[in-house]
């Protein structure tokens, strides 16, 4: 792709996220091959990593069914978390930062080894040492929440804010009740709505770091994918809770 470059679609949606003014789908444009998405997903994060944002993780998206229908799309996707975007448990987020939010109830992985990505043997269940409940923000830099696979690639994936509750040791998680409750509404399903285990998300992470050429590293975090269709957040306490692992809040302000 030679116009725009990946920089200057990049901009674009950094621009777009700063002033929180929703911009078209790119590929309403320009054809956005998968391939230049993730170059401008790397771009996109370069600027922040510019502005001293540190990395602290990866995220899956479109790993439960319902996720794909909401949205239309079929493949597994993966966007990167910063410093910036962390929230702790309970705290305040102030949605006026944020265009359309949407919040969605996640398990999180915590790495505790490199993850050898050249490697044919790693098995990554053994890079991860704890897991949690988390509550993941989406906030698609794009006009009514609209794109394709590409475009949201692009935009990295949507990714605007997490919360993370009490890590616990790596345990059973298949199968577990997830309830997530905003201060209007309320969504339930099944950690085994992801991927049908999260582990399986964990193994879909490790396939597309592999292609992709994210690094892994310890004490970085995982946020596996949504368990529901994702609900507006709006002002108040949003709560995810996962039978077994508890309960992680945030509060809309
Ligand atoms: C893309 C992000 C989806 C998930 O868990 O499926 C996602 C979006 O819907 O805006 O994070």
């Amino acid at each position: 792709m030679t116009n725009p470059s990946h920089l200057e679609l990049a901009h674009r949606l950094d621009t777009a996220r700063n002033g929180r003014s929703p911009i078209p789908g790119i590929t309403d444009t320009h054809p956005l091959a998968i391939d230049d998405a993730y170059a401008v997903q790397d771009a996109l994060v370069g600027l922040r990593k510019a502005t001293g944002e540190r990395l602290t993780g990866v995220k899956l998206g479109f790993t439960s069914k319902a996720k794909m229908a909401q949205m239309g799309v079929s493949e597994v996707i993966v966007g990167r978390l910063t410093d910036a975007m962390r929230i702790g448990d309970g705290a305040e987020l102030d949605l006026s930062d944020l265009i359309h939010p949407r919040v969605e109830p996640e398990v999180a992985f915590r790495l505790s080894e490199y993850v050898d990505l050249d490697d044919p043997t790693t098995e990554i269940e053994a890079c991860v040492d704890a897991v949690a409940p988390a509550l993941e923000v989406i906030d698609s830099r794009y006009q009514d929440f609209r794109f394709t696979v590409t475009d949201v690639v692009a935009d990295n994936t949507s990714a605007a804010a997490y919360a993370v509750g009490a890590w616990r040791p790596l345990g059973d998680v298949a199968n577990k009740a997830v309830r997530l409750r905003t201060p209007q509404r309320e969504a339930v399903g099944s950690t085994a709505a992801i991927l049908g285990a999260p582990l399986a998300a964990l193994h879909a992470l490790l396939a597309i770091c592999r292609k992709r050429r994210i690094p892994l590293a310890p004490g970085q975090i995982v946020l596996a994918g949504a368990a529901t269709a994702a609900l507006p957040l709006t002002a108040g306490v949003t709560a995810c809770h996962i039978a077994g692992l508890g309960i992680v809040t945030l509060k809309g302000r």
